[in-house]
């Protein structure tokens, strides 16, 4: 390639990125009256700077190869910041290393563009390998809190290449760009993953969601968890309580974890979490909901059954197939809420909804029933209903 061509391909390299991050997106037609999707993913690997993949030295790369790939933009912790809508990005490259990066929107919806530099994370004294799944969480004590996943190897077991170990880092920061590393969280657990602080002091301390784990992967008998703790500059936590355990046969019968930080409404909090469930085809992730008190939010109030959000069509299939994962959602004063969800490990969409949705569907939809002949017979008695409104009110509709 000569220099000219180079320079030709250089501009029609950041041409296409403009035209890909300028394209508008619009709401999936024919929604389930609870949220909507949008056409298209909002942010992708190709979604990040062409200058963050390419080497653009002529001399150092004549031929113009993708020098530091980017494999996936996904698991994104989502906050607004003086007026933009931001996510935190867990941006994995080619070398399967996560790092954080912020990408913002003037909409909530799309020209997701990513800040010149991605965060260089600063490490404790015993350096991770890995972070990743961030949590923002805007504390009334005045920061911005993140709370990630960090993984580290095993040295326990060094012949096993695999064994990892994952605690929760933490990090505070007032601008997204310069961050704070505090030591990461001490519990009794062996394990940790899907910490997430809440927004507010309980009863005078800081509350963090958990899910302690007994290995890397195995979460043992626990679900999502709380505890508190003092002081967030040495995070050390009491006793966690269970908030929402694990329950056979539903949703979240192999493992859960909470989502991003709950949303407070005057009936309760609201909480996006994720749900496990073991099939045939290997592990299915899909988000559910709940509500705790406002006064003691490790306490469940409201169990809407079932999945919120599960993957469907293209989103079932990438890296790890048949997940979909939240970690970040916005709510507007206007009462929209923004829920960023990445599907199968691999990139980032958005769906729509508003907060009075949300407070219709976590409190009126119903409870699992617990058994299939009690579910089966509570769907009769509303299609029984129905069919009175229907003969009454609709009758020109065939059935
Ligand atoms: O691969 C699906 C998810 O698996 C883990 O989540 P959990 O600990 O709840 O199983 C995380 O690695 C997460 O990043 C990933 O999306």
């Amino acid at each position: 390639m000569t220099e000219k061509e180079f320079d030709n391909e250089v501009k029609r390299l950041f041409d296409e990125h403009e035209k890909l991050i300028t394209r508008p997106n619009r709401k999936k037609e024919g929604g389930n009256g609870i949220f909507d999707r949008y056409l298209y993913p909002i942010v992708t690997r190709d979604h990040t700077p062409v200058f963050w993949r390419y080497d653009l030295d002529y001399r150092a790369n004549p031929h113009l190869m993708t020098r530091l790939g980017i494999n996936t933009t996904f698991n994104a912790g989502a906050i607004k910041h003086n007026g933009k809508y931001c996510l935190a990005l867990r941006t994995e490259g080619y070398d399967v290393k996560s790092f954080f990066a912020i990408a913002e929107s003037p909409n909530g919806i799309d020209q997701w563009r990513f800040r010149n530099h991605p965060i260089v994370m600063p490490v404790t004294d015993d350096p991770e390998m890995n972070v990743y799944d961030i949590r923002l969480t805007r504390h009334e004590d005045g920061w911005i809190y993140g709370l990630f996943c960090a993984e580290r190897k095993d040295k326990s077991k060094p012949d096993d290449s695999s064994a990892a170990l994952a605690s929760c880092g933490i990090a505070r920061t007032k601008d997204l760009d310069n961050w704070e590393r505090l030591d990461d969280l001490k519990s009794s657990a062996a394990q940790q993953r899907n910490c997430v602080l809440h927004p507010e002091f309980v009863n005078g301390k800081y509350m963090i969601y958990t899910r302690p784990q007994s290995g890397f992967i195995e979460t043992g008998d626990s679900g999502i968890s709380a505890g508190f703790c003092d002081t967030m500059d040495h995070a050390v936590l009491g006793e966690e309580k269970i908030v929402d355990p694990r329950q056979y046969h539903t949703v979240k019968e192999v493992k859960n974890g909470q989502g991003p930080a709950p949303l407070k409404t005057e009936h309760g909090w609201i909480h996006l979490a994720h749900g496990v469930r073991r099939t045939a085809a290997g592990l299915r992730y899909t988000l559910y909901l709940f509500m705790t008190s406002l006064e003691e939010p490790w306490k469940v109030t409201r169990r809407p059954s079932g999945h919120f959000i599960e993957p469907l069509g293209d989103e079932r299939v990438g890296d790890v197939s048949n997940v979909v994962f939240s970690n970040g959602w916005i709510a507007d004063d206007d009462g929209t809420v923004f829920v960023y969800y990445a599907s199968s490990d691999t990139r980032m969409h958005v769906a729509t909804t508003t907060m009075s949705k949300l407070i219709d569907y976590v409190m009126n939809t119903p409870e699992d029933a617990g058994r299939t002949q009690l579910c089966a017979a509570r769907r009769d008695r509303m299609i029984e209903n129905n069919l009175k409104i229907m003969a009454e009110k609709y009758p020109y509709i065939r059935i």
